[in-house]
């Protein structure tokens, strides 16, 4: 090849690698203020989006390309949970140019931070926070979500698309108003917790899929006349170690729609599909009907507790139009209302498990502790059908066989021996109030988040 036809080949291959890899680098956000294309000597979490977005820089970020497909935002401006992201800019648009941070890059983006409890993203209130669009492809880590605010049953927090994805692990999306999450498109969540949103915790829309590991949706609150104050599914969701407590929904009989105010902790509408293995459903309440689990679709549930789920008439109702409920086998209800569809290897019906409250035991979600004497502890004896691990990342088996539930019992935990009182968690993965000792148990654990 003379000099000249090479100088024009490798000129060539340089163009097309530089069109195909022009998004692909590294940005770093070095303030926590709100900028969109002012002050060229700061970059911003909406200017790094931004950036991703048009594939060039913007408003002082500037991509280092180190030759990968992905756009890597590191988040490195704050010092700690008392210097957040805040959302400052106007009002919601589509355009990232105000109120929620909106992703719409045609590459890959992934926003990355090293503690929940201390990278903390915040809508001020004001607006949501993430809106995700097709054809984006979004990995969030390490980060909490909070004061998204958007009045309608529109999600305050993250609102995915479909034709876009999401895989948000590690992190905490709380206080958020109209909802934690909404989901249209391609949901992946893990070793997460979702708790305290007004508005439901989840809602996967018709279309949507997600797949939850070792997460907790707890102590949300649907919105007046709303369904499922945990999780509303129209589309299909696969959940393992999923944790869904103390949330609630409102509304009142006969002045609202059908199905209204049903399904306190999970809403599984028509044509709606869900798999549950090793999930804890408890101490939820409705308004109207179903408490635990409402199920107008199809829904199997494997290794899995309910509990205490009640109507604000303070009936027990683990299950509601439940025809499409059926059992993949070891599942505990602490009352009478699944025992049509609780009929298989292992179940148990009427039967306390004996749950201890939901508190921080380690990881990111809260869990519930299996006190002494449940027989949710060690009961699985199909052991080639339990999780590797438990919510908390807790090896599985513990024992002689793992336990039924998002929670494994090991030898350090405060329930270890019996009586003693299960740790009370911080807020944000902070550390908690360790628990009292047992009788002729161990002592309580720490509470300390584990950051893994
Ligand atoms: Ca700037
Ligand atoms: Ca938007
Ligand atoms: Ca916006």
């Amino acid at each position: 090849m003379s000099a000249k036809i090479k100088f024009l080949f490798f000129s060539l291959i340089g163009f097309f690698l530089g069109a195909s890899l022009a998004y692909a680098g590294t940005i770093t956000v070095n303030t926590t203020a709100d900028e969109a294309g002012t002050n060229s000597s700061a970059c911003s979490l909406r200017e790094a989006i931004q950036t991703a977005n048009n594939g060039s820089s913007f408003g002082g970020c500037t991509l280092q390309d180190d030759g990968s497909a992905n756009v890597i935002i590191t988040l490195s401006a704050h010092t700690d949970a008392t210097t957040p992201y805040k959302l400052t800019l106007g009002s919601e648009d589509d355009t990232n140019a105000s109120g929620d941070l909106d992703i719409t890059s045609t590459n890959s983006v992934t926003i990355n931070s090293n503690d929940p409890a201390l990278t903390v993203i915040d809508g001020n209130g004001n607006t949501r926070v993430f809106d995700i669009f097709r054809p984006a492809v979004v990995f969030i880590y390490r980060v909490t979500v909070k004061n998204g605010n958007n009045t309608s049953e529109e999600p305050g927090g993250f609102r995915v698309a479909t034709g876009a994805s999401l895989d948000l692990e590690r992190a905490i999306v709380t206080n958020n108003t109209g909802g934690g999450i909404a989901n249209a498109g391609a949901l992946t969540l893990k070793n997460m917790m979702i708790r305290g949103n007004q508005g439901r915790g989840l809602q996967n829309n018709s279309g949507g899929s997600g797949a939850l590991t070792n997460v907790t949706i707890a102590e949300n609150t649907a919105l007046t006349s709303g369904w499922g104050g945990g999780i509303t599914n129209v589309g299909f969701l696969e959940l393992v170690n999923v944790t869904v407590s103390g949330n609630t929904v409102g509304g009142t009989a006969g002045l609202v729609s059908p199905d209204r105010g049903s399904g306190g902790g999970i809403f599984n509408g028509t044509s709606a599909d869900m798999n549950i293995r090793h999930g804890t459903i408890a101490n939820n309440t409705s308004q109207v009907d179903g408490a635990g689990i409402y199920n107008l679709g199809t829904i199997t549930l494997k290794n899995t507790i309910l509990s205490n789920n009640r109507l604000a008439s303070a009936e027990s109702k683990n299950c509601d139009r439940s025809l499409g409920t059926s059992s993949r086998n070891y599942n505990i209800s602490s009352d009478t209302t699944c025992s049509s569809y609780l009929v298989g290897t292992g179940d148990l019906n009427s039967t306390d498990p004996l749950l201890a409250s939901l508190a921080n035991n380690g990881g990111i979600p809260y869990t519930h502790a299996l006190n002494s004497g449940s027989p949710a502890r060690d009961t699985v004896l199909d052991d080639s059908s339990c999780a590797s691990t438990d919510a908390r990342l807790v090896e599985r088996p513990q024992g002689s066989h793992c336990d039924i539930g998002a929670f494994e019992v090991s030898s350090s935990d405060s329930t270890g021996g019996s009586g003693g009182t299960s740790g009370s968690g911080g807020a944000g993965g902070s550390s908690g109030t360790g628990g009292s000792s047992g009788t002729g148990g161990s002592s309580g654990s720490s509470g300390c988040a584990l950051i893994p």
